[in-house]
């Protein structure tokens, strides 16, 4: 590398690590002027740099579902003909359950129940008939019983952290932090059972927030990037990173309020992918674009 390329990294890791920063600190209450300090270019260099090895996607839209723009999403799952989805925002946080017809491309809110205005609502997740909703700072873990038409709460759990993404592999949750440290977390009493430290070429990639398990993968958007990360549960290891630029180009193109990408969604009955944004008006359903170098 030579020095003026030299320069121009350490450079953009530095502003990198100062907006992930200040970001940090006033999560949820971003607005405009922060995201305009992220440039792509950096980032972009940043991935370009440590991807030697790493499978690079490029998210392509192919379809379009119209979306409630004021959802701030925060959780984003999957059950049979249903999708769910966690909001977030003091005073505004809910859980909302969605009719998806996915061969009409239809999203139809049927029920809402919001949470205590004191609570941020993060990342949710559906084991049978329960599920599960994180809180960012509050230490509740929101839990439904969802086997009828309306998920009716019960008592919630604790959660020893704070509380950003949330997945599941079946039988145990999945929990995000905003650190790099995936927890793998009981369904009894949401104790920490088995910690992941995810980490591209040996640096650890921190602000992991919305999750999905994916064919036995863990996706993870990287908070206030438009880049997920493929996780290998076993080591941790990023296997590949899905460049999301084009969906928060289009996103932010069909409303200025758009904000960070962030809600991961796969419908195992039909192997198709669905990402979002916090506030975006769409739900788009992507295909992969493979072996894709970035430029
Ligand atoms: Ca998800």
């Amino acid at each position: 590398m030579n020095i003026k390329k030299k320069k121009r990294f350490i450079l953009g890791m530095l502003l990198v690590v100062i907006v992930a920063a200040a970001g940090y600190f006033f999560r949820g209450n971003i607005n405009g002027l922060w995201l305009a300090k992220v440039t792509v270019p950096q980032l972009n260099d940043l991935l370009a740099s440590k991807a030697n090895g790493i499978n690079i996607f490029e998210a392509e839209i192919v379809r379009k579902i119209p979306h409630n723009p004021e959802n701030f999403v925060q959780g984003l799952q999957f059950d049979g003909d249903v999708l769910w989805e966690g909001t977030g925002l003091y005073g505004q946080s809910k859980l909302i359950k969605n009719k998806f017809d996915t061969q009409g491309g239809v999203l139809t809110p049927e029920h809402e129940v919001a949470l205590s205005q004191n609570d941020f609502g993060e990342g949710i997740a559906v084991i049978g008939n329960m599920l599960y909703q994180l809180t960012w700072k509050e230490g509740r873990v929101y839990r439904y019983d969802i086997s009828g038409e309306v998920p009716v709460p019960v008592s919630p759990f604790t959660n020893d952290r704070e509380g950003w993404g949330l997945a599941t592999n079946g039988q145990r949750l999945i929990a995000s932090d905003g650190s790099n440290i995936l927890t793998i977390r009981s369904t009894e009493d949401f104790s920490v059972e088995e910690a992941i430290e995810v980490q591209l070429q040996g640096t650890a990639v921190g602000l992991l927030n919305e999750l999905e398990l994916i064919e036995g993968k863990i996706w993870a958007n990287v908070w206030m990037t438009p880049y997920i990360v493929v996780v290998d549960p076993e080591s941790g290891r990023v296997t590949s990173i899905i460049d999301c630029r084009k969906l928060v180009a289009d996103a932010k193109a069909s409303d200025p309020n758009a904000n960070v990408l962030n809600g991961i969604a796969w419908d195992s009955a039909n192997d198709d992918l669905y990402l979002t944004g916090k506030k975006w008006p769409w739900i788009y359903q992507v295909s992969l674009r493979p072996e894709y170098t970035v430029e």
